[in-house]
């Protein structure tokens, strides 16, 4: 859901404080966005985007001019576009330095009394999914420190400038764009199901809504009532989002009682690093595969039924890098975001909640 880990984004021309993205997307904004007296474009004249709401609204059976009003009244957002141009490479990756970004004491005790006042809701999703609390309680840490920030972008606003006006010298600005336009017709059909105003809803600056910020068309498949009182609510209702949580990793294959990681030494004789990355972080090694690369395991991993693959985890220039193993579990929580910066994240902030909890 979230395809972008941390970028900076400086909004330039709309009132807004953004702090988050998604399922997906996560933005960090350097500066606070002033009040602005110039006028925004909206989409109402542009030829394209009326033509796809003709298309969206055939396939929905809803009016054109519905779809051709909301489209038509999205605002282009100049620093939406800006956030998705690509920059030259200026940083190295540095997992020390997002680690000490992401866990920070104010998030660990926004943690703490999530978990203390959803105690019984996260036991019931464990029990019911088998996805183990600290990872959901990582996630919506991390996404949003549990739905303080959602994001405040119209998503009308996001989606329509990302589907018709993704930045062309992003290389994959066509596939992306069109990912985009299926998430704004995918945020129609969610808006009209659950009955709410399409310009009235917030979100990341990519699109992704709610405590869990579910892009449009994650929130269809995957978002679950969960406190049952008839209504999927992820900017609400916390029970809502840690069970949709809980169900979107389960339909990615989480696999329960599974650790999500092992920690690995390497025997400088054998070692065969490039081959042992080599599927980046898919799992598709045997225990004694890696162990025939150069991985000496600790004996649970050796004990591991199923595939693992090694994850890499570069310090910056200075540090040395950092390597585990990951099995499914870990994968499936880049699911939610393709990063092994993320999953390891959401991996240690679940777990530095846990160890200060009372209980435990
Ligand atoms: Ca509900």
């Amino acid at each position: 859901m979230n395809f972008l880990s941390f970028r900076f984004l400086v909004i330039t021309l709309f009132v807004c404080a953004c702090a988050t993205g998604h399922a997906a997307e996560k933005t960090k904004n350097k500066k606070r966005a002033k009040p602005s007296v110039v006028a925004l474009e909206n989409y109402s004249k542009n030829p394209v985007a009326m033509r796809a709401a003709d298309d969206i609204a055939e396939r929905m059976g809803v009016r054109p001019q519905w779809v051709r009003h909301m489209i038509g009244q999205a605002h282009k957002l100049p620093g939406v576009i800006q956030a998705m141009t690509p920059s030259a490479p200026t940083s190295v990756k540095d997992w020390g330095q997002y680690r000490d970004r992401v866990i920070v004491p104010n998030r660990i005790e926004s943690g703490m009394r999530f978990w203390s006042r959803n105690a019984d809701t996260l036991a019931r999703a464990e029990q019911e999914t088998g996805v183990s609390a600290s990872t959901i309680i990582g996630i919506l840490g991390v996404e949003t420190q549990y739905g303080q920030n959602m994001g405040r972008y119209r998503t009308m606003d996001a989606l329509t400038t990302l589907a018709f006006d993704f930045p062309p010298s992003h290389p994959k600005a066509r596939t992306r764009a069109a990912y985009f336009l299926q998430e704004l017709e995918a945020f129609l059909v969610f808006a009209k199901a659950s009955g709410r105003d399409p310009l009235s809803v917030r979100g990341s600056y990519a699109g992704a809504m709610g405590m869990a910020q579910f892009m449009p068309s994650s929130w269809l498949k995957y978002a679950v009532d969960f406190d049952g009182d008839g209504h999927i609510d992820l900017f609400q209702s916390s029970a809502d989002a840690i069970g949709s949580v809980a169900n979107y990793l389960r339909a990615f294959q989480w696999k329960p009682g599974m650790p999500t990681h092992y920690s690995v030494a390497f025997d400088a004789q054998r070692l065969d690093l490039s081959g042992l990355l080599a599927n980046d972080i898919v799992p598709s090694m045997k225990p004694e595969a890696m162990a025939s690369m150069g991985a000496v395991l600790p004996e649970s991993a050796v004990r591991h039924a199923g595939l693992l693959a090694l994850i890499e985890l570069p310090n910056g220039r200075y540090a040395p890098t950092q390597y585990v193993i990951g099995t499914d579990n870990f994968y499936a929580i880049t699911r939610y975001n393709w990063s092994s910066f993320y999953a390891m994240s959401v991996i240690e902030l679940g777990q530095a909640v846990q160890k200060n909890l009372p209980q435990y």
